[in-house]
């Protein structure tokens, strides 16, 4: 079992923080939608939940988008920042706090941990000469070129020399490996700590992650005096933080690391790093390792998930395909049909096509005909057999062992980061409604106590799905909640009690409106 089932107890999720050298775009919103689901799953099981989202805005890549638009690069990051700000608004994103790496708070943050690191002797000076990706903010060696291209932008490297501060990566290989061996799928107690954590997951990057440390470990360029953008070096100011060694200590920053080490020791054991596999080197060797040198345990969670592919492509602002963007698909589908979409279609770890036809399918098949179907259905019956008011589920229910099993399978789902397999859980168990009412024909019944326990059960599965549903449809569920005469909101109940059978307790009226989703004709 591990430590985010206890209930009450403190968890904290993690995006990663954009670039802010172009504007969200749909791999962006994916990733900050698992991240915002799981965050309202915890909050759901009581947990004490902090999610943090934000914006990436020094390094090189940075200053030449503002130079190229002519604009200072504060300027520029501050109209990105807030794009991606409202995307997050508009998709109902229900983050605690969005960190501007720009910030002050931030910047004292870098710091001292940095600071700590290079007082523990991990960070010393040298002469550095490489091949540079602008995109990556990353420097590549040799053998990892592709035709002397970069292997993920697929575009030529710079080469550069500079006088730099480096950091003793190299130190930490036996340590990482055993943080990284130390972790395994069932839950091992990876840290030390007691806690039975999972360092990354799934299993398949944190092989990845060991194969990068057992390949060997160089030390890194930290620092650049070619670039005056970035967070200044404590211990000399002709230099800046290499952007990635400054991005990475956001999730310390947002904790109070540096400000509030009270507030940033009740939150640090908690955290969960959601982030695509592109930058899975970062944050599963080179962050860990900052942590190790600056005397910071336990380390966090990692949970790692893939491309979303257009046309076997990497779908990203770099390799020109911003055509998709958040904003359009909400205005076919809603913001719920897209944040469904999005969380259903992609299973979370691999890489997985993504097709606006793909939407269509899930919005019409799982919103439309399965969820909004069954709450029309059932207000329907509702209405003509029982006089408009929802009656009490039987307690011997054969569908109540259905929403049992799925409920158990949707909880571990959603605890090892698995929104596709928990919404699946979910939409089997309304399938089973519908093919219950199918089979049962209530709408064939006399006013009775059989009509009434058919509907109470149908009743009570709407309110137990409606519930396992919200951290994707956190709007749509509350509509549903209201109809079927329910007080207060979904958001407000606990789980697992609420999921509990049995919570419906009849009397209620029940009342028919509009269509929740109406089934979508791609227009001609
Ligand atoms: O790397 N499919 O920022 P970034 C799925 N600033 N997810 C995708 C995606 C795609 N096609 N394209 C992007 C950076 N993403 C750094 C992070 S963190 C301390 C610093 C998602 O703007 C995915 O989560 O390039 C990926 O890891 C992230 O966006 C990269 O965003």
């Amino acid at each position: 079992m591990s430590s985010t089932e206890i209930p009450g107890s403190k968890f904290v999720i993690t995006t990663p923080i954009y670039y802010v050298n172009d504007v969200p775009h749909v791999g962006h919103a994916y990733a900050t939608l698992n991240a915002d689901a799981v965050a309202r799953w915890h909050r759901l099981l009581g947990d004490d939940v902090f999610f943090l989202t934000g914006t990436d805005e020094h390094g090189l890549k940075i200053q030449r988008a503002a130079e190229d638009g002519g604009l200072e690069p504060l300027e520029h990051a501050t109209r990105t920042s807030e794009r991606f700000a409202s995307t997050w608004k508009m998709l109902n994103i229900s983050n605690d706090d969005f960190i501007r790496t720009t910030e002050p708070r931030h910047h004292q943050a870098v710091q001292a941990l940095l600071q700590k690191a290079y007082d523990n002797g991990y960070i010393y000076a040298d002469t550095y000469e490489g091949d540079y990706c602008v995109p990556c903010e990353a420097y590549y060696v040799e053998d990892d070129l592709v035709d002397g291209n970069c292997p993920i932008h697929k575009r030529p490297v710079e080469h550069m020399v500079e006088d730099n501060y480096f950091f003793k990566l190299s130190a930490f290989t036996d340590q990482l490996t055993a943080w990284l061996e130390g972790s395994d799928a069932e839950g091992g107690d990876t840290d030390g700590s007691g806690s039975g954590r999972n360092s990354i997951r799934p299993t398949g990057y944190r092989n990845e992650a060991l194969g990068i440390v057992r390949q060997g470990l160089d030390d890194v360029s930290i620092t650049r005096t070619s670039i005056s953008w970035g967070v200044p070096v404590p211990w000399d100011t002709d230099h800046v933080f290499y952007v990635w060694y400054d991005a990475l200590i956001n999730y310390a920053t947002a904790l109070g690391f540096g400000a509030d080490e009270e507030r940033f020791d009740e939150w640090w054991p908690a955290v969960h790093h959601i982030l695509g596999k592109d930058i899975l080197r970062f944050h599963g060797v080179y962050w860990p390792a900052m942590l190790m040198a600056a005397g910071i345990e336990p380390l966090p969670e990692l949970h790692v998930h893939g491309f979303l592919l257009l046309g076997g492509e990497k779908m990203s602002k770099t390799g020109g395909l911003t055509a998709i963007t958040p904003e359009e698909l909400v205005g076919d589908f809603g913001v719920d049909g897209f944040r469904y979409a999005m969380l259903r279609n992609h299973s979370f770890g691999p890489d997985s096509d993504f097709s606006y036809e793909g939407i269509v399918e899930a919005f019409n098949t799982d919103l439309a005909n399965t969820y909004g179907n069954l709450v029309s259905r059932v207000a329907t019956v509702v209405g003509k057999k029982c006089g408009g008011v929802g009656p009490a589920p039987a307690a011997d229910a054969s569908l109540s062992a259905a929403a049992a099993t799925a409920y158990a399978e949707a909880a571990t789902a959603w605890d090892s980061v698995q929104p596709s397999a928990a919404l699946d859980a979910t939409w089997r168990l309304l399938r089973e409604t519908n093919e219950y009412l199918a089979e049962m024909e209530p709408w064939k019944m006399d006013p009775g106590p059989e009509v009434d326990a058919v509907m109470g059960n149908a009743l009570e599965v709407i309110r137990i799905a409606s519930i396992m549903a919200s951290p994707a449809i956190p709007e749509a569920v509350e509509v549903a909640w209201k109809r079927i005469g329910l007080d207060g909101l979904v958001s407000e109940q606990r789980l697992p009690a609420a999921a509990g059978w049995g919570g419906y307790p009849g009397g209620l009226d029940v009342a028919i409106g509009d269509p929740m989703f109406p089934r979508f004709k791609p227009s001609a």
